[in-house]
């Protein structure tokens, strides 16, 4: 047989396509004959027989965690193969098949891709409306939720986080929320969620990370419609704002993201899609700038960020400025540590994150507890701030 590399084909796929191919090729020395005077390298046989063999070996044992998502993907490529396939030229079916997801992943919107993935098997959650108390009082609770981080695993000596520790962290703060709620008798609850997933991911590992993402992304929002449906049964209303973060957009290099590239934006199409049935929670659009929240509490100004880009020292004024409306209320994340500061008369709040201390938190000598904040306003403005650990 006469092997040859395909054009663009990398030395991964080249080296697992070879090494597939070995019982008709025959001995290990043989395949790595072969991929040495393809590659121009002079390796020994165990080099690739070693990698194949790893490779085969995680493949394997995360198999059942990529068919469901394989099966989507396969779904999408479908039904665009009909605009896009005609660039594609590729003889041997398994490099077309994963390069031509490769590049449905890079060219397909991905908050397109990712709202049929997620949405399509996303059923309402059936919920029949127990004619609650109406609630009546002249303050409302302000709940931050930012900085969750999921997808991250943490273990040293100050902090432990993982998916069962996010779940017993978002349930504890579910707990705090109402039993705020019940001490000032609060009528209706906003909430500002933010940075949902701890995302930043390797290009060339891009589909990969995607699915990873997506697992990421499914837990911790369907955390979130827990926790939203049971605090439904506490308030008048609930409103929901999104702020993006950073961290969750779906590549690392920040030139390469796109605008729409950031999974805090699919939160909101989750959550509807989950909680439609449930008519005191509304989801809502940040309407005048994507990444800025912009509501209003009995009269109050509230504008929230995730907060990299704005200083507390300065973001009153700039946004003063951008929207010409003061703001009464600036809730921001993105430091991991709770705070408040005065700018005249304006309250910049902000809240520390869910997952706690990490190595990079350690590496420059910093270390809280997982720490969020929760504001009680009534028509006056902040009446008090309380200063929730999670730990
Ligand atoms: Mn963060």
């Amino acid at each position: 047989m006469d092997y040859k590399r395909y054009e663009n084909e990398s030395v991964e796929e080249l080296t697992f396509r070879i090494c597939s191919e070995k019982d008709n090729i025959g001995s290990w020395q043989d395949v790595a004959n072969i991929l040495n005077e393809l590659l121009g390298e002079e390796y020994t046989e165990s080099k690739y027989r070693k990698s194949y063999q790893a490779f085969k070996k995680m493949l394997e044992a995360n198999q059942s965690k990529f068919s469901d998502s394989n099966a989507q993907l396969e779904q999408i490529r479908l039904e665009t193969e009909t605009l896009k396939k005609e660039r594609i030229k590729l003889s041997d079916e398994r490099v077309t098949y994963n390069r031509l997801i490769r590049e449905q992943a890079r060219r397909e919107s991905f908050e397109d891709m990712i709202k049929n993935i997620v949405c399509e098997n996303t059923q309402p959650i059936a919920f029949e409306l127990k004619q609650s108390d109406n609630y009546s009082s002249s303050q409302d609770l302000l709940v931050h939720l930012t900085d969750i981080h999921t997808g991250i695993f943490i273990d040293n000596c100050f902090n432990k986080f993982n998916e069962d520790v996010l779940k017993d962290r978002i349930e504890e703060y579910t707990s705090r929320i109402i039993g705020l709620k019940k001490l000032h008798n609060a009528e209706n609850c906003y909430i500002v969620i933010g940075e949902i997933i701890s995302g930043l991911i390797h290009n060339n590992l891009r589909l990969q990370n995607n699915m990873d993402l997506m697992q990421q992304f499914k837990c911790i929002s369907e955390l979130i419609s827990i926790m939203l449906l049971e605090l439904s049964k506490w308030f008048n209303s609930i409103e929901i704002y999104t702020t993006i973060g950073n961290h969750s957009r779906i590549v690392a290099k920040k030139e390469d993201s796109l605008q729409g590239e950031n999974m805090d934006l699919l939160l909101p199409h989750y959550l509807r899609a989950r909680l439609q049935n449930v008519d005191n929670i509304l989801i809502k659009d940040n309407d005048v700038m994507q990444d800025i929240a912009m509501f209003n509490i009995r009269g109050n100004h509230i504008f929230s960020s995730h907060g990299d880009k704005d200083k507390p020292s300065s973001v009153v004024q700039n946004f003063t400025m951008m929207f010409g409306v003061k703001p009464d209320i600036v809730l921001l994340g993105h430091r991991h540590t709770n705070g408040m500061t005065t700018i005249f008369d304006t309250k910049v709040i902000e809240s520390g994150c869910i997952s706690g201390t990490d190595e990079y938190a350690l590496s420059i000598r910093k270390k809280n507890k997982p720490e969020q904040t929760i504001s009680i306003i009534d028509e006056n403005g902040l009446v008090c701030i309380y200063d929730v650990k999670l730990n």
